[in-house]
């Protein structure tokens, strides 16, 4: 994934409380290693991205699900100084500021990050002279630094759309290829390509399950075409990459997942995000007794063990069974 960043701004009143939240969550995964105080904060920014009004108070704030108190004095920090002490001290901590430079390698998780500094690398020179240290993925990753922040034109991804579909078709034009993420949300730049493809001869029941090396041939297909210029990591389902259109243009982040025909659109709804409404969406779903996931939607029985995953023909089909209203995927900005 592109690396996390604060809810979206649009039709966002509360965008600077969210702004603050998302990096205390970033310090909170990235440098404590904290999963829980990670989500905490996770959870209070995406509920007030969401929250219609501009919230005036941390007193206001504490009425809202997910905001404890530790939050809601947070708030009442920034409103009346601007700014956080808390993260002040984080900006100036050199030991947090090497993690989150090297976190943002592709590859280089917070774990192995605080393996580097702890071994006195805290710079990306210092990481280009260690690279023994390195999986393949993260040498990919540190080579590809500047490229891969560099936000993809909406056009550029509208033109590697076009060929991926024509290579890909050519191998069989039953496959069904949908580019899903900020993209498929209308954004007019991404972070990379989320490409998500099935094809109706491939579903999860074991007969056919057998589909280990349909990614690989596809795979194969866009690197003899040209397209596919690295992978960072190739599984039955998932491929992680970089894919070039022409050679003046930047080298590009590129997501490819092969998903059973009848998962689709739970992989559609989930791969298309975004992440926070996503979990909006998941939640609310547990409310109406379901479990909701990247492959399956699935009844909650009275002790709360999943049944049988429902049968879904639309992605709309999802929202109206567990009762949560339509939204198109450019209303899924949040
Ligand atoms: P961007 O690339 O333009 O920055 O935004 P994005 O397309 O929304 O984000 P992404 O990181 O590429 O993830 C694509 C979708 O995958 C995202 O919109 C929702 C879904 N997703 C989650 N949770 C997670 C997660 O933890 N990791 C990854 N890789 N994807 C996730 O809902
Ligand atoms: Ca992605
Ligand atoms: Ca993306």
């Amino acid at each position: 994934m592109s690396k996390r960043k604060a809810p979206s701004h649009e039709n966002n009143l509360n965008y600077d409380f969210c702004e603050f939240l998302t990096e205390l969550a970033e310090y909170e995964k990235n440098v404590s290693r904290n999963m829980y105080k990670y989500k905490a904060y996770s959870k209070a920014a995406a509920t007030l991205a969401s929250h219609p009004t501009r919230i005036k108070s941390g007193n206001e704030a504490k009425a809202l699900p997910g905001i404890g108190e530790k939050i809601f004095k947070k708030i009442d920090e920034f409103l009346q100084t601007g700014k956080l002490q808390k993260l002040e001290n984080i900006h100036q901590d050199k030991t947090s500021q090497a993690i989150n430079l090297l976190t943002r390698v592709s590859g280089i998780g917070p774990a192995k990050a605080q393996k580097l500094v702890d071994s006195g690398i805290k710079t990306l020179d210092q990481l280009s002279k260690h690279q023994n240290l390195l999986s393949h993925h993260q040498i990919v990753g540190l080579k590809y630094f500047d490229d891969f922040e560099k936000k993809i034109p909406r056009t550029e991804i509208e033109e590697i759309e076009k060929i991926l579909k024509e290579e890909i078709s050519k191998l069989d034009s039953r496959y069904t290829i949908t580019i899903c993420g900020s993209y498929r949300r209308g954004k007019s730049e991404s972070g990379d390509i989320d490409t998500l493809i099935t094809h109706p001869d491939y579903t999860s029941d074991k007969i056919n399950k057998k589909h280990k090396f349909v990614l690989q041939i596809i795979v194969d297909r866009l690197k003899d075409c040209g397209m596919i210029t690295e992978t960072l990591s190739l599984g039955d389902t998932k491929f992680m990459g970089a894919c070039k259109l022409k050679p003046a243009l930047p080298t590009r982040r590129l997501d490819i997942r092969f998903q059973p025909y009848d998962q689709y659109f739970c992989s559609l709804l989930y791969f298309t995000g975004s992440d926070i409404f996503n979990q909006q969406m998941r939640a609310h779903a547990l409310e109406n007794g379901f479990t909701l996931n990247e492959y399956t939607l699935r009844p909650l029985g009275t002790t709360g063990v999943p049944g049988e995953a429902v049968e879904i023909t639309s992605e709309k089909d999802i929202f109206d069974i567990i009762d949560y209203p339509y939204k198109k995927p450019v209303d899924r900005n949040i």
